[in-house]
């Protein structure tokens, strides 16, 4: 259903969620999209609420603008209160069809500081304006506009040249549409004088009337939900889950499946927020979001606290979380902070936080061994100003001496090897080089890769390079060595070539040993919970610690790749593959493969009782990307280790001997026979591969 034009929300489509300790997942939920489509059906109501969203540099008439927008007659403020962290204004404009539209305005501080949240309230299918003034140059065009396409994708864009001192400023206009689509126009005002202003506004009301979701129909029921939650915010900026149950009941509402899928939608559009997956947080709605951004920024901008550079305790949020909500809601609202990786608590130092962000910008000063140091580093096309910070935050714990950390960069530890991470301060060609000592290193940078792969992945757009330095005699040791990236010593060795010639010294450099000295075999626990990863969504990014799989297609025998990750908490995670075509995944070498047999076939509900027919039953009905990771495994990893991968998995689960001496050939009918019913059987793969079963 997901590809059809039904006019049903992406939300409701394909749901992306985010889980607190993997990562953002994808759901297709049927009976939801059921019961939506058919109550929209039903009881059809057109929602005409669209999101406006302001972005640029502080001081650049945002604010200025948001409220011009609803009243040209609003009188500019000499001193205007600079905004801290969103504010949300609701503007009342008709469509272009003639109905009355609620288009929502949110207007952002434009410090630094608050880009930190941009990844949760920059949405999809908005509008964006981004605001320049001319008395400042420093608008950074590209930033803003590659900002707005990390997190707005398809969403178009209007800058606004707010010209306050009254003189026309020109910008690079092609060169930037050259760039990004979603640059759709520019527009020049001047908001004391009103000039431009009427044009700006029609041609905002046209922009926001031809959004595409602006007209669709959702069932009335959640419409009304919609209408009393607006109102309920009105008067307070929290709600109880039990309280919106309630409230769902006397809408219409029966189900809290469904109710719960109401208050991700509205999620999802901004209206209120409701993370389902936190658990402190999915027991209250936010009907406020700029409520919760509000307080959680009166930490963040709080004099003292920048003073600290970061470092603030209980007290700090006692005194500033004082009003009612706030210091009701205070651990709550702590956990917010935490989840947005606002700031961690240090370590043995109970109601002790730090907020990454603010910490000090001077790196520290610590010995470091550098012989024999594994290092590589990610290259990012645009790195959001966020991930650092992130990175810190989820690696804090291992902090060496809970305070080798500064605003770029951080020291941890893991048994007696040390990982430094250091990252530029750069946005556009940026870069986060790890380097690591003692022993054990392999493990730690694993670590490490781990977190950032997972950080990376949590945003849709982001494409980054893995760069390993070469080891050749000139290189080894060297400050500037040679790099190459990840993906292509991988292509190299999937097609069979075993050295590379390095730039600098032109000798052949064995590939095999630069991905050996990197990547750590993956351990078996590791891959126990498998996790999905969209290819489409993991970017252009391979990574050694989301070990890659090509996906061949066999007809022009084009790689594409996709990850297979793990993390190093224990969960790991299977390829997606993709199930339009008649792809299958081979991982690289037997080894691997034999490992990923091995790991799938824990998936299976096996036990002593478990039959050769039950087992068959098992693998032939198990989902399709399981079937075809495994049945690539199997031809990657070639008869005899196939056989003996099975052969483990099965009587490690208990299977009875008789039964897992047969199991291979069970195994392979099975799911030979589950690609076939579904049509996902690769040309030429009719004929049994590994001959005719023997049972
Ligand atoms: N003279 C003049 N002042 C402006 C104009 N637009 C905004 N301002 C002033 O510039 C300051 C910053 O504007 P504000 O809207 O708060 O910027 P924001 O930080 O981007 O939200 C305020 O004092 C505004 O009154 C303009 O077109 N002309
Ligand atoms: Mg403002």
């Amino acid at each position: 259903m997901s590809g059809n034009p039904l006019p049903i929300p992406p939300e409701i489509l394909h749901r992306r969620e985010w889980h607190t300790e993997t990562m953002w997942r994808d759901h297709y939920e049927s009976q939801k999209i059921l019961d939506f489509y058919f109550n929209s059906q039903r009881d059809p109501k057109p929602l005409y609420e669209a999101k406006l969203l302001i972005i640029g540099e502080g001081e650049a008439g945002k604010t200025s603008l948001a409220k011009k927008l609803k009243d040209e007659a609003y009188e500019l403020e000499l001193k205007e209160k600079s905004t801290e962290g969103i504010d949300v204004l609701p503007w009342e404009v008709p469509h272009l069809d003639g109905t009355p539209m609620r288009v929502n305005i949110w207007d952002f501080g434009g410090q630094e500081i608050y880009h930190a949240t941009h990844q949760f309230f920059l949405t999809k299918r908005s509008l964006y304006l981004l605001v320049a003034e001319d008395r400042k140059e420093h608008t950074d065009f590209y930033y803003w506009l590659k900002v707005a396409e990390t997190f707005g994708e398809n969403s178009p864009l209007l800058i606004i040249k707010n010209e306050k001192r009254g003189d026309p400023f020109n910008i690079d206009e092609r060169a930037l549409r050259g760039e990004f689509a979603n640059l759709k126009d520019s527009f020049s005002t001047n908001l004391s004088t009103n000039r431009g202003l009427d044009t700006l506004r029609s041609e905002i009301q046209k922009y926001l009337s031809s959004l595409d979701h602006v007209r669709e129909n959702v069932p009335s029921h959640w419409a009304d939900i919609r209408a009393v939650l607006e109102n309920y915010s009105q008067s307070r900026n929290i709600l109880e889950l039990r309280d919106y149950f309630d409230l769902c009941r006397q809408n219409g509402f029966s189900d809290e499946k469904e109710m719960l899928a109401a208050s991700q939608f509205l999620h999802d559009l901004g209206i209120c927020l409701h993370f389902q997956k936190v658990r402190f947080l999915k027991k209250i709605l936010i009907l406020k979001p700029e409520w919760a951004t509000g307080t959680l920024y009166k930490v963040l901008d709080n004099p003292d606290v920048k003073a600290d550079f970061g470092r603030f305790n209980d007290d700090t949020l006692e005194q500033l979380w004082d009003e009612d909500d706030e210091s009701q809601m205070r651990d709550e609202l702590l956990q917010l902070m935490k989840e947005f990786a606002l700031c961690y608590e240090i370590p043995g130092c109970k109601g002790r936080y730090i907020a990454p962000q603010l910490l000090e910008k001077e790196r520290l000063d610590y010995p470091w061994d550098d012989s024999e140091n594994l290092i590589l580093s990610y290259h990012y096309t645009f790195k959001p100003k966020a991930i650092f910070p992130q990175l810190i935050v989820a690696l804090h714990e291992q902090i060496e001496q809970n305070c080798r950390v500064w605003k770029h960069g951080m020291v941890i530890t893991n048994g007696s090897a040390r990982a430094e991470i250091i990252e530029d301060d750069l946005y556009r060609n940026a870069e986060i080089k790890i380097r690591v000592s003692g022993s054990n290193k392999r493990q730690l940078l694993t670590i490490v890769g781990h977190e950032l792969d997972k950080i990376n992945r949590s945003y849709d757009r982001l494409t980054t390079e893995v760069l390993i330095p070469c080891n050749c005699s000139q290189c080894k040791g060297s400050q500037n060595p040679h790099t190459y990236t990840w993906a292509n010593l991988n292509r190299r060795q999937a097609n069979g070539i075993a050295t590379v010639q390095c730039d600098i010294s032109y000798e052949d450099v064995n590939v095999r040993r630069l991905i050996d000295d990197i990547a750590e075999p993956q351990p078996r626990d590791d891959l126990d919970k498998m996790e999905k990863v969209d290819p489409r969504q993991s970017g252009a990014t391979a990574s050694p610690f989301s070990p890659t799989i090509n996906i061949y297609n066999r007809n022009d025998n084009q790689p594409m790749t996709t990850n297979i990750t793990q993390n190093h908490h224990g969960s790991g995670d299977n390829v997606a593959g993709d199930k339009t075509v008649n792809n299958y995944q081979a991982p690289q070498t037997p080894e691997a493969a034999q490992q990923i047999i091995q790991e799938l076939l824990k998936q299976l509900k096996i036990d002593e009782q478990t039959t050769a027919a039950k087992l068959q039953t098992q693998v032939t009905f198990k989902d399709l990307e399981w079937q075809q990771t495994l049945w690539a495994a199997f031809k990657n990893a070639g008869p005899e280790l196939a056989k003996s991968a099975v052969g483990i998995a099965l009587a490690s689960a208990g299977l009875p001997g008789a039964i897992a001496a047969a199991a291979f050939n069970v195994v392979v009918e099975g799911v030979r026979g589950g690609l076939e019913n579904r049509g996902a059987l690769p040309p030429g793969d009719d004929e049994n591969p590994f001959g005719e079963p023997s049972f």
